[in-house]
């Protein structure tokens, strides 16, 4: 299987974390977004909406980050992906809530406050990072309260879910999320930031 990644992104990041955690070879190709490489035609061919990661496994193709991890993670039998129906609802519940909800209320902080500073886009906009605060605290609220009594978000063992969720605090430090408020997010961020993977892959904001 080969994955074609830009290292530094939290979507390449999630997905090439769970093929190490699980063990599963795969090649990697660099498609580097800082040369906007994703638009290159070969590239364009295996994803026509230009997006990192893309995972091709003979002739599948396969985008979209939560899919990837599925796929992989179906290959073996494992905890991260239980074959029990009820365990694999609540962690696709919690990679949705990821997606619709708490994806959005990090990226605007994390554009703001680190990537235009980054790419030399222009100060901060202030209002948005105030409208992107009060969506982040609506959310981080419910993720600290789940996370009140339990280690992980699924199951009380680490799953996909947990690395999904996780992928979005990768530059939670640099883009200055406003965490104080959540012990039970910093200390459940603090356990995945111990796993070999994470080390591995996850960019240093
Ligand atoms: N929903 C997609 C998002 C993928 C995505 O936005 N990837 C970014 C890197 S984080 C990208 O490749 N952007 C290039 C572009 O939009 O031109 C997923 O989960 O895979």
């Amino acid at each position: 299987m080969k994955l074609y990644y830009f290292p530094p992104s939290p979507n390449t990041c999630k997905v090439h974390a769970v093929a190490i955690h699980l063990q599963i070879p795969i090649d990697l190709k660099l498609v580097d977004l800082e040369k906007r490489e994703q638009h290159n035609p070969e590239f364009i061919q295996l994803n026509h909406t230009g997006r990192t990661p893309v995972l091709r496994d003979g002739d599948f193709i396969l985008w979209e980050s939560t899919a990837i991890m599925q796929y992989l993670a179906s290959q073996v039998p494992n905890s991260l992906w239980p074959e029990n129906p009820q365990i694999r609802a609540d962690i696709m519940r919690w990679q949705s809530w990821q997606l619709a909800h708490w994806s959005p209320a990090c990226q605007p902080l994390q554009f703001e406050n680190f990537v235009k500073a980054l790419l030399q886009l222009g100060e901060p906009d202030q209002q948005v990072i105030q409208q992107a605060t009060d969506r982040f605290h609506k959310e981080a609220i419910a993720l600290n309260k789940h996370l009140a009594d339990r280690e992980y978000l699924v199951n009380d063992t680490l799953t996909l879910a947990d690395f999904s969720v996780a992928s979005d605090l990768t530059y939670a430090v640099t883009a200055q999320f406003p965490l104080a408020d959540y012990p039970h997010i910093q200390a459940w961020y603090a356990r995945i930031e111990q796993l070999p993977a994470w080390q591995q892959t996850a960019p240093r904001g």
